[in-house]
């Protein structure tokens, strides 16, 4: 009896997405060993707690292909990017980074959408929701450094933003909590 719930196409799009989830933990990894390396310990400490979630975005995905009886293909990883060359530099490709994910994901739920797939579609939604996130955290990075002196920025005020760093939060506020209270 087929156990399977996934179509070959599903499959293949999740597999990938999975792969491409263990790719961004391996991109943060090395940026922060990077940031560490440069003395950004602050930021160093932010990207290794994220280097965290894509592995747990990672195991989602993995997890909701065996649950719907398909088959998890673990393959090999592509090298992370070449390492900033500054700290402006690195919250820029965290960005790019994080659209480029997000686009992926999209082809994932229009695929789920064209099938008819309403559980893959549903499960997807997690991650549409997620990214969102993920783009307003690096939008902020990207906020704090601007602010800062982008490319210019002096010494002192790097070591302030990198301190600041530390203590990031690892979740943006959506904008769907917020209220005209707490705006
Ligand atoms: Fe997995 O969210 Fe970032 O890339």
């Amino acid at each position: 009896m087929n156990t399977n719930r996934l179509s070959a196409t599903i499959a293949k799009a999740l597999n990938d997405q999975m792969t491409k989830e263990a790719h961004a933990s391996q991109i943060y990894l090395s940026y922060a060993a990077w940031a560490d390396s440069q003395g950004y310990g602050g930021t160093a400490n932010f990207l290794f707690r994220h280097a965290q979630e894509e592995r747990n975005h990672m195991m989602k995905i993995l997890e909701y292909i065996l649950k719907r009886g398909a088959e998890v293909k673990v393959t090999a990883i592509p090298a992370p990017f070449k390492n900033p060359t500054s700290l402006n530099n690195c919250f820029e490709k965290v960005y790019e980074h994080e659209v480029d994910n997000t686009n992926s994901i999209y082809k994932v739920v229009k695929l789920s959408l064209s099938e008819g797939d309403w559980a893959t579609w549903n499960f997807m939604q997690w991650f549409v929701k997620e990214q969102i996130e993920e783009e307003t955290l690096a939008m902020n990075l990207l906020d704090k450094i601007k602010i800062a002196g982008g490319e210019k920025i002096e010494n002192n005020t790097l070591y302030s933003l990198d301190r600041d760093l530390e203590k990031t939060p690892d979740d943006a506020t959506s904008a769907e909590d917020v209220t005209a209270d707490k705006p």
